[in-house]
């Protein structure tokens, strides 16, 4: 394990191989003052900075500097939190959540021209967007948004797209409630449909996952894969903090609830970005030990990740200790 930033807190890693480059996009933690609470409203980042490398495990990490600053978006509320890249015919497509002027998260969109940005932000969000965590998946000539968590990430304020009155989370013997799936535009900016629920099915029983599943059931930080042309959907059990992954024949699900890609790391939030370059693939992820266990000022970690030969990925040890 090595730590990618050891001079400033980056978190919430998304990462992507562009121009044969190694791309990063991260949080960027801030110190505020603000008082832990389970709304996240100790999390209140400003900026996106990029990063890149051409060896992830022991090369040089590049700082292409500050990207995107919340004072430059029209809309902006508060609390800039995890974000993604897509790349579509040489343009740079960044989709970020962000509190609007009602403390209410919406998804935005940034254009770029490269992938070190800089990002230059749309004038609105997208529209019927909600919730936090967009992870962007391209299979052929489509691109997927997955979406959503829970408590502060509000995706109990949801039932079928449309906000509710009373906000609340499902009884334990009552299915979880899903991350979202949906298929975007072709020109990038908008939702195509109406957002879908990411299924996660229990092996045993073939029923999706309950509410009080606390160790399987989806939270946030939803993450796409694609291996031996099965999809990989990875996430984070948040509360119980652990990352896992469900495997499903195509993007929208169902999957089948499969394991855990790592157990718990030093502090609250546990996130993941998983890309293949050259040959191997890494795991991208966060952890609390650098600030000393301060949650909301987190340090950017990688690591390699293995299969094994069913396709299987091999659990890593959260705390496991870093190289440098
Ligand atoms: O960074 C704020 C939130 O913490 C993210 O949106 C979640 O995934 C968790 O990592």
């Amino acid at each position: 394990m090595r730590y990618l930033v050891p001079d400033d807190f980056m978190a919430d890693p998304a990462v992507h191989v562009f121009q044969d480059r190694i791309f990063i996009y991260p949080s960027h933690d801030i110190e505020t003052g603000a008082v832990f609470k389970d709304d996240g409203n100790h999390f209140r980042m400003r900026d996106y900075h990029v990063f890149s490398t051409d060896d992830p495990m022991h090369g040089e990490v590049i700082d292409h500097g500050k990207v995107l600053d919340i004072d430059d978006i029209p809309w902006a509320g508060r609390q800039l939190w995890d974000c993604d890249v897509a790349e579509k015919d040489g343009k740079y497509y960044m989709y970020f959540p962000l509190k609007d002027k009602n403390d209410i998260f919406r998804i935005g969109v940034a254009i770029a021209d490269n992938p070190a940005g800089p990002f230059i932000p749309l004038p609105d969000p997208m529209r019927g967007s909600y919730s936090i965590d967009p992870a962007v998946f391209k299979d052929g000539d489509d691109y997927y948004m997955y979406f959503g968590g829970l408590w502060g990430g509000q995706l109990q304020r949801y039932r079928d797209n449309k906000m509710i009155e009373e906000p609340h989370l499902e009884p334990d013997e009552a299915p979880a409630l899903p991350g979202r799936v949906v298929k975007l535009s072709k020109d990038m900016l908008q939702l195509a449909e109406e957002p879908r629920p990411v299924i996660i099915l229990d092996p045993a029983t073939g029923e999706p996952l309950k509410a009080g599943d606390a160790e399987r059931r989806f939270f946030e930080a939803s993450w796409m894969i694609k291996y031996q042309g099965k999809y990989y959907f990875c996430y984070s059990t948040g509360d119980t903090h652990l990352l896992c992954y469900a495997i499903g024949d195509n993007p929208y699900g169902p999957f089948t609830y499969q394991g855990q890609i790592m157990t718990p790391v030093e502090g609250w939030t546990t996130h993941l970005a998983i890309v293949e370059y050259r040959g191997k693939h890494y795991i991208f992820f966060h952890d609390c030990i650098p600030s000393g266990g301060k949650t909301w000022l987190r340090s950017l970690k990688v690591t390699e990740l293995e299969f094994d030969s069913d396709g299987r990925i091999l659990t890593i040890e959260g705390k496991m200790k870093s190289e440098k």
